[in-house]
This record gives C-alpha cells, sequence and structure tokens, in this order.
C-alpha cells in the first residue's frame, strides 16, 4: 500500500471522526445526525469511486464495485458505522473504510474484478442506542428485529429509522436488500490486548465468544433520605449494589473466563436527599462455552428473584443474545498462507469481542481480520491503533479479496 493511499485512509477516517457532538470521543449512535453524516459521506466516497450504491430499509449502505463477468458471486467486505456512546476512533468504521480502501487498491493496480466487490457499512451494531445489537446484519440477514423498541428518550426505532434513511437517498441510492454475498470479509481491530502485547501484526479469527445481555430492575420504595430510620428503609440501591456483587462473584466462581459487565445504571429519582426507590443496572456477559452462558444465566434468575426484603422485589430480562459462532475454516487458512506470504507476524485467536460476522457466519462463509490496539483498549476515546498496523490489515485484506474475485 502506498503512502497515498494510506493518507487517504487516514484522511478518510478523520474526516467522519470529525463529525462530533459535544460529548467526548466518537458518538455515532445509530440514525443520530452524526451517524447520517457519516454514512452519506461514505456513499460519497462509494459514487467518487466508482461504485454502484444500494441503501435498505435500515440504513446500512451496500457499495458493488460490479464484476466484469456474468458471475453473480459476491465478494464482501465490511463493518459497522455506529459507535458505543463515547467511544474510539476505530471499532467498525476502520472495517468500513479499511474495506473500502483495499478495493480502490486493487481496481488501481488490477482493474475492476470478475467478481462484485460489494462493502457493507452496517447501520448498527453496538446496541448503544437501542435495546437490541447487529441490526443491520440481522435485516441484511432475515432475522426479525423488533421495531417497536424504544430509546431511553422514549423514541421508537422504526421512528428513528425511517427519518435517518430518508436523508441517505442520494442522487443515484438505489433503495433495495441485496442479494447475500458468497462470502463475507470484516477487518477489524482486536480491541483487546493480545496483539499488542505478543508483538503481533495481524489476528485470524477462529471464533467468536457468545454474549447475552440483561436489564434487572429493583423497585423499592424512595423516602426521605433523613427521616427514614436506617431499619425501615426499601432502598432500591442498596439492594442492586448487593445483587451485583452476589452476581459477579458467581461469575468468578461459574468460570475465570466468563466475562461480567454491569456498564449502565439509572437510579430513580436520582437525588442526593431520596432513597432511591427503582435502579435498573444491565448485565453484558459472554464466554465461549453456551452451556456456562446458560448456567450463569440459570444463577442470574435464582440470585434476582430471591426475595431479600417485603417492600423490595427485583426482576431480571433479557434482550439480547448471540451465539457462541465458530468461523470458517477454509477462509482462515486461506487468509493463514497469504499473512505468512506478506511476512506479517499473526496468531490464531477466538474474539472476545461481539462482531457482525457472527450474525453474517449464519448465512455465508464468514472470516474476520484483526489488527492491534494499542493499550488494548477500545470503547473508549482512547482507541488507537498505529499507522503501520493499519496498512497491514488493508494488504491483507486486499489480498484475501484479490483471491477471490479476481
Ligand atoms: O460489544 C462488543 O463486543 C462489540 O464491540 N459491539
Ligand atoms: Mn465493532
Ligand atoms: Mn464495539
Amino acid at each position: 500500500m502506498t503512502t497515498t493511499q494510506l493518507t487517504q485512509l487516514a484522511h478518510r477516517l478523520d474526516t467522519i471522526n470529525q463529525f462530533k457532538t459535544n460529548e467526548v470521543g466518537q458518538n455515532r449512535l445509530v440514525y443520530s445526525p452524526t451517524w447520517v453524516e457519516a454514512q452519506r459521506q461514505v456513499i460519497k466516497w462509494g459514487f467518487e469511486l466508482g461504485f454502484q450504491v444500494s441503501v435498505d430499509d435500515f440504513g446500512t449502505a451496500y457499495l458493488d464495485m460490479s464484476g466484469t463477468t456474468t458471475s453473480k458471486t459476491v465478494i464482501a467486505t465490511g463493518s459497522h458505522i455506529d459507535t458505543v456512546a463515547q467511544g474510539g476512533k476505530y471499532d467498525g468504521l476502520y472495517g468500513v473504510l479499511g474495506g473500502l480502501q483495499a478495493i480502490e487498491n486493487l481496481v488501481a493496480k488490477f482493474g475492476r474484478p470478475k467478481k462484485t466487490l460489494r462493502l457493507i457499512s452496517f447501520n448498527e451494531e453496538e446496541g448503544s442506542r437501542f435495546p437490541d445489537t447487529f441490526t443491520g446484519s440481522k435485516h441484511y440477514t432475515g432475522q426479525r428485529v423488533d421495531l417497536t423498541m424504544k430509546d431511553p428518550a422514549g423514541i421508537q426505532f422504526d421512528d428513528a429509522r425511517k427519518h435517518a434513511v430518508a436523508e441517505l437517498k442520494l442522487p443515484g441510492v438505489r433503495h433495495e436488500l441485496p442479494d447475500l454475498p458468497t462470502s463475507f470479509t470484516e477487518l477489524h481491530i482486536e480491541q483487546g490486548p493480545r496483539l499488542i502485547d505478543g508483538g503481533l501484526q495481524i489476528g485470524l479469527v477462529t471464533a467468536i465468544v457468545g454474549q447475552r445481555r440483561y436489564t434487572v430492575t429493583v423497585r423499592g420504595i424512595a423516602n426521605h433520605a433523613g427521616t427514614t430510620p436506617m431499619n425501615d428503609r426499601a432502598d432500591a440501591l442498596q439492594r442492586a449494589v448487593d445483587l451485583i456483587v452476589a452476581l459477579r462473584n458467581a461469575a468468578s466462581q461459574l468460570k475465570s473466563d466468563l466475562t461480567f459487565t454491569v456498564g449502565k445504571m439509572h437510579v430513580s429519582p436520582n437525588t442526593s436527599n431520596v432513597i432511591p426507590g427503582l435502579v435498573t443496572f444491565t448485565i453484558d456477559c459472554r464466554n465461549n462455552d453456551e452451556a456456562v452462558l446458560d448456567q450463569f444465566e440459570h444463577l442470574i434468575h435464582q440470585i434476582v428473584e430471591t426475595p431479600s426484603h417485603a417492600k423490595i422485589s427485583s426482576s431480571v430480562n433479557r434482550w439480547a443474545e448471540s451465539n457462541v459462532t465458530h468461523l470458517d475454516d477454509q477462509l482462515l487458512e486461506n487468509n493463514q498462507q497469504l499473512v505468512d506470504h506478506l511476512g506479517f507476524k499473526s496468531v490464531q485467536l477466538a474474539s472476545g469481542a461481539g462482531h457482525d460476522s457472527q450474525i453474517m457466519a449464519k448465512v455465508t462463509r464468514t472470516t474476520m481480520i484483526f489488527v492491534p490496539s494499542i493499550n488494548g483498549i477500545s470503547h473508549a476515546p482512547e482507541e488507537n491503533t498505529s499507522e503501520a498496523d493499519l496498512l497491514h490489515g488493508v494488504e491483507l485484506l486486499a489480498a484475501n479479496l484479490h483471491q477471490q474475485a479476481y
């Protein structure tokens, strides 16, 4: 990859990461104004580079570099354009723009491919605005998504979706859901410490952990902080704290590599001189063994639903689940040969992060390529990857796509 091409990639990453809110980090939550700006920009670059562009009902953009033969085979790459709140510059976006760069490089060097190359910019993967994850790849692969679900401000997914998609109808954009591809390769940052700590340049992903997300609701009685005796309180927050400690202990006793995270909590009325009457908190748990997730789910219900106080009740509901996913062995082996030929230091590893690839793998041959995350940090403004490593990922992806489409 030439310096110019690197500059192009750096420029495009920077352009989209400049679409800011007043929050720290990246806040491209699905269908937000920064999200619309970013997806419109991807579409514009697509047209500039000679792609045909279509957008589906969920706002996922499909950029096709059509093949020179009559083959109906479509070779796809891509990732998601949305971010978590206060997220980083590379999660998702690197797979979209790195994929664009890889195809641009191939066309510059070899002309158009024999088989169509498709870059996919999925509308949403994170589940950071609405209570569901992977809505873009789920829609593309025919899985049902609840259009009536609401964000914390009470805005319905379907309403936000319609408004945002209307803004993507630039001249020349086709509004359709394309056929599924013959294969899907996702370029992504590792979002963890293994590559950077091992002095490695590439991670070839063998499998993706299963993950489940829940919301626990604890109902007590709001009351005066000063006049209510300590032995006569139905304090929802104290109960929530006890539950979180008990759940964390249960997770670590069940299996050391079962990840357990409480990332979001809402306290009501969230006022310093009022005993909280209502608390909700989320649970994100992951493991590469489905049976462990089942066992932990049983423990979650057992712990949360055990009565603790006559005036306190607690309940739990699961709102997202994705299974442990094994990725395509042959594509993995092909990538291993390509990366060895390119001379990059690599390792095969399972992903602790969820990805659209685990949805795509249900319907087509799927593989993933990781590049290192500096200090292993992700889902934070400090998320970073060196330019050299960004290049290595794009070079390997280009070799992978060349092998499949030329
Ligand atoms: O949460 C995840 O694993 C992914 O980054 N969405
Ligand atoms: Mn991601
Ligand atoms: Mn993410």
